[in-house]
């Protein structure tokens, strides 16, 4: 194996937590490139849960773990989660996991704009996971952002407070909020850099070293292609790049680095927040897919929207994402439904779409065109052979490998590790 590029091909929470810590296994290093704590990965080996949300998953099984430059980064949530995974048992030293000193510090003033303009925005808003994502990047592309490598020099980080409360003061008066003095800021950084000072590193130049050295990488996608902010359902989308593309300006290594293009796809559609959802169920089937999904927000707990399979923005994820292969999660929350339908493609106004149009509006109005298929009452929980599926399931995966253009590489049937069958 080589290096590979492991992306969401939905909405995000495909599955990825499960694949990636697989893979991890095979790999020697393990890269986040892109978002921040707003991602939520579930990993379970045995009877123990690792919930990761800004540690690339590498940690569970003591990889070099590489923050990089592209990811946003709360130096306070980060330290919380390693200290939560260092309770479970897990070893996180320097020497395990690196966060690039380009990175942007998300701050605490970058939370409270994110939840108080969420609040604010009643029908109009995002449904953010309220961690300061987006104001993050807003200040990161605004040039004002404090980077890690800032955090060490006390007189440049003074002007570039200053600089940067220059912005918030207006926007959090706007907002009705406490203003924040450059004393506060540089009290909040005193107390989280000496923790996070040992972790901060050139993490291009450690990667690259690791590349040229044969190692074999694996980049960590976060949320989804759906979830892109420049080829998701905007505005309704995450503010970072979510695309393989990202790979090498998140990571600071070329764009032939991130290697193979693995997309994770569930068996069916889930979304959390708001946002347009052509295939969302609101009968029982949904409740049901929910349930027996366990359609929760990893990072908030928020139940998720449900709904059919859609094979025609699976297919342009996989498009846009040059997405060379498939692993497709969670058929066994199928089991036993009588009839599935799987989306082909959309109408609007009496016209045809095998593609999300661009326009928030037409997104909203889509009506999906469905194609029926038989289910099956047969349990694939745990199935680890091709053997041991029902025909009616294998009818399922290989009519969507017809439909969305790339081969199902893996089927995974559990949460468990080792419930995975390598189809090709
Ligand atoms: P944000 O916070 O600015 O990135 O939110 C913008 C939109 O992006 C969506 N988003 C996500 N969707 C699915 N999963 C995500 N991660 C967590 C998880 C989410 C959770 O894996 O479960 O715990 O709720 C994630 N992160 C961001 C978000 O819902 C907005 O639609
Ligand atoms: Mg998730």
């Amino acid at each position: 194996m080589g290096n590979v590029t492991v992306i969401g091909g939905q909405w995000g929470d495909e599955g990825k937590g499960k694949v990636i810590d697989w893979l991890a296994d095979r790999a020697d290093v393990v890269v986040r490139f892109q978002g921040g704590n707003n991602a939520g990965h579930t990993i379970v080996v045995g009877d123990r849960t690792y919930k990761l949300s800004l540690l690339p998953s590498g940690v569970v099984q003591g990889k070099l773990s590489i923050i990089g430059n592209g990811v946003v980064v709360d130096p306070w949530s980060l330290m919380d989660e390693i200290g939560r995974a260092r309770a479970q048992g897990l070893t996180i030293t320097p020497d395990v996991l690196v966060v690039a000193d380009n990175a942007t510090v998300i701050l605490p003033l970058h939370r409270d704009l994110d939840q108080a303009r969420e609040a604010r925005a009643g029908a109009g808003r995002i449904g953010t996971t309220g961690r300061g994502i987006g104001p993050a990047y807003e200040d990161k592309v605004g040039r004002r952002a404090i980077r890690f490598a800032d955090l060490a020099d006390r007189e440049a980080l003074e002007t570039k407070i200053e600089r940067l409360l220059a912005h918030h003061g207006a926007l959090r008066a706007g907002l009705g909020l406490t203003p924040v003095t450059p004393a506060d800021i540089l009290a909040q950084l005193a107390e989280i850099t000496p923790q996070v000072a040992p972790f901060v590193k050139p993490a291009w130049r450690i990667l690259g070293d690791q590349i040229r050295a044969g190692r074999r990488v694996l980049f960590e996608g976060a949320q989804a292609t759906l979830l892109d902010v420049d080829h998701g359902t905007y505005p309704y989308v995450t503010s970072s790049n979510t695309v393989a593309g990202q790979v090498a300006a998140g990571s600071g290594v070329g764009p032939q680095a991130g290697g193979y293009v693995l997309g994770i796809v569930k068996a069916y559609t889930t979304r959390v927040g708001e946002g347009p959802f052509p295939t969302e169920l609101h009968d029982e089937i949904g409740a049901r897919l929910g349930d027996r999904g366990h359609e929760f927000g990893t990072v908030t707990g928020r139940p998720r929207r449900c709904g059919w399979f859609d094979a025609a923005l699976v297919r342009q994820s996989i498009r846009v994402g040059g997405v060379q292969g498939i692993v497709l999660t969670k058929l066994d929350v199928l089991d036993g439904i009588e009839t599935l339908k799987i989306c082909t493609g959309y109408t609007l106004d009496g016209r045809s779409f095998d593609y999300l149009p661009a326009g928030l509006r037409d997104q909203a109005r889509l009506v999906p065109v469905y194609e029926e298929i038989e289910g099956w009452t047969d349990s694939t929980e745990g199935a680890r052979s091709w053997k041991d599926l029902p025909g009616a399931a294998v009818k399922y995966v290989r009519r969507i490998e017809e439909l969305v253009g790339a081969p199902v590489a893996l089927l995974s049937t559990s949460p468990q590790r080792d419930d995975i069958i390598m189809m090709r």
